[in-house]
Formats: C-alpha cells, sequence, structure tokens
C-alpha cells in the first residue's frame, strides 16, 4: 500500500508542492505546525533516513540547505526549525523519510528541540 507521500509524488493526491528536482519534492504540510511549514521526502519511497542512499540524503538536504531561507523570506520569520521524526517511537506518522523545515516566530511559544522530554 503506498504511502500518502507516495501518492502526492505520483500526482494522484493534491499537494502545495513548493520544489522539485529529479530525487525530491518539497510540499506544504497539510498540519502544519506554522505558517509555511513546508516537507522535503526522497521521491522514492525509503522508510526510514539510514535507508536513504548516501547520495540521494544528500540531494535532500541540500534541498533543505536551499530551501530553509527561502521558506523563512517567504513567511517572514525569525528563525527555523528543521527536524526529522525518525521513526516511529520519535513520533514518525509517514513511514516515508522526510524532513520538517518549521518557520518560528519571536516568541510563538514552540521551544527548542532540546525542550523534548521524553
Ligand atoms: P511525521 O509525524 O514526521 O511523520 O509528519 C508527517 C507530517 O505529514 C505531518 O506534519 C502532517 C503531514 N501530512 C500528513 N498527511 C499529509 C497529506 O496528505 N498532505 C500533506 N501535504 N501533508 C501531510
Amino acid at each position: 500500500m503506498p504511502t500518502i507521500f507516495e501518492q502526492i509524488v505520483d500526482g494522484e493526491i493534491p499537494a502545495r508542492i513548493v520544489h522539485e528536482t529529479d530525487t525530491t519534492l518539497a510540499f506544504l504540510d497539510a498540519n502544519p505546525l506554522a505558517r509555511g511549514h513546508t516537507l522535503v521526502i526522497p521521491k522514492e519511497p525509503y522508510e526510514q533516513l539510514d535507508d536513504l542512499p548516501a547520495e540521494i540524503a544528500s540531494d535532500v538536504f541540500s534541498v533543505v540547505h536551499e530551501l530553509t531561507p527561502v521558506v523563512e523570506e517567504a513567511v517572514d520569520a525569525d528563525a527555523t526549525t528543521i527536524g526529522i521524526n525518525n521513526g516511529e517511537a520519535a513520533g514518525q506518522e509517514i513511514p516515508h523519510a522526510h524532513v520538517h523545515i518549521i518557520p518560528r516566530f519571536e516568541g510563538d511559544g514552540g521551544g527548542p528541540i532540546h525542550a523534548i522530554s521524553p
């Protein structure tokens, strides 16, 4: 059964795509934690980060590097949280590896990643 993200890659369900390369796709999160919350995925359905061949991981992080300032500027953010829920115990809901680019705003109350307390 293809994941939602595979269906987005295949054009079977709509998404607000913001960037595309041969190996990656970036689109707005349907359940955003902030304006401009963007997901970057490999087009191939690798489940977790460690399943990605190094070359594809490099492609994905290159897009994250390129898009982060673009997303920040687009929503006039003050900063960005970039994260991966890598595995079910970390809260990964969609078993297709993806990087969250989450714009942050002064006083948004979201806290830093190191506020996570399992
Ligand atoms: P994670 O918990 O790291 O697996 O995050 C999955 C994210 O995917 C979550 O922030 C919501 C988003 N999401 C779930 N379904 C859809 C969808 O159909 N379209 C889009 N654009 N995002 C989705």
